[in-house]
């Protein structure tokens, strides 16, 4: 154990990409589950540690507590570098960062939980328009994600080495087959979460494999 406490919730995508990370630098954080379905994300003594209501939030041995999934890795890469999840370089990196942000921008808070909640309840929609919805903003964040995965060759997004840019992509990918998105479009994002799913890190990390799966 790191004595950290890692708050997350097992189909929660951002606190998977903290997992991921964090099983990569073979960081063992105390886990604590917060229900998202009773909306315990909500709880007042979770609002206390995370006043956005949101999971992934990581308590540090210390105390402090961050939120936001990719603040949190880029925190881990720089405390914890071995190994790194960001190259060397100010312009591979930028590009990492860039795919990184494309997943956990544009597409996954459209998708997120409490928008389709909204659209549900609150503008009425039907489960065909909600899961258009859900297909129209993967398809179109996609379509970018995978013409730059495609000008690299490798089991990675980035080649020859896992960077953030994976730790995002694996668990939208696995999102987006979930909700049943057409991926024919995207064979080579296809064929890096095949490779990752087979690595110990990714499937530590993955919803199956966490306590509370059921
Ligand atoms: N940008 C945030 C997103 C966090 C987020 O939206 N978490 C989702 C789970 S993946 C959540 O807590 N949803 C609860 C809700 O929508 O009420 C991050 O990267 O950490």
């Amino acid at each position: 154990m790191t004595g950290m406490v890692l708050y997350g919730y097992f189909r929660s995508s951002a606190a998977w990409r903290v997992r991921i990370a964090m099983n990569l630098k073979q960081l063992k954080p105390e886990l604590d589950i917060r229900h998202l379905q009773k909306n315990e994300q909500r709880a007042e003594d979770y609002l206390e540690l995370n006043p956005e209501g949101l999971v992934p939030a990581l308590k540090l041995e210390n105390g402090p507590v961050l939120s936001q999934s990719l603040a949190i890795v880029e925190y881990l890469d720089e405390t914890y570098p071995d190994p790194p999840l960001l190259p060397q370089d100010a312009l591979p990196r930028a590009r990492v960062r860039s795919l990184a942000l494309a997943v956990a921008c544009d597409i996954h808070p459209l998708n997120n939980l409490r928008v389709l909640l909204y659209l549900e309840h609150e503008l009425g929609v039907s489960n065909g328009q909600r899961s258009d919805w859900y297909t129209h903003w993967v398809h179109e964040g996609f379509r970018s994600a995978e013409t730059t995965a495609a000008a690299h060759d490798g089991p990675f997004v980035f080649g020859e080495s896992v960077t953030f840019a994976d730790a995002c992509l694996i668990p939208q990918i696995y999102n987006a087959r979930r909700f049943a998105v057409p991926l024919d479009d995207f064979p080579r994002l296809v064929a890096v979460h095949a490779h990752c799913r087979g690595l110990p890190a990714f499937q530590a990390a993955a919803p199956e494999s966490q306590p509370d799966a059921g």
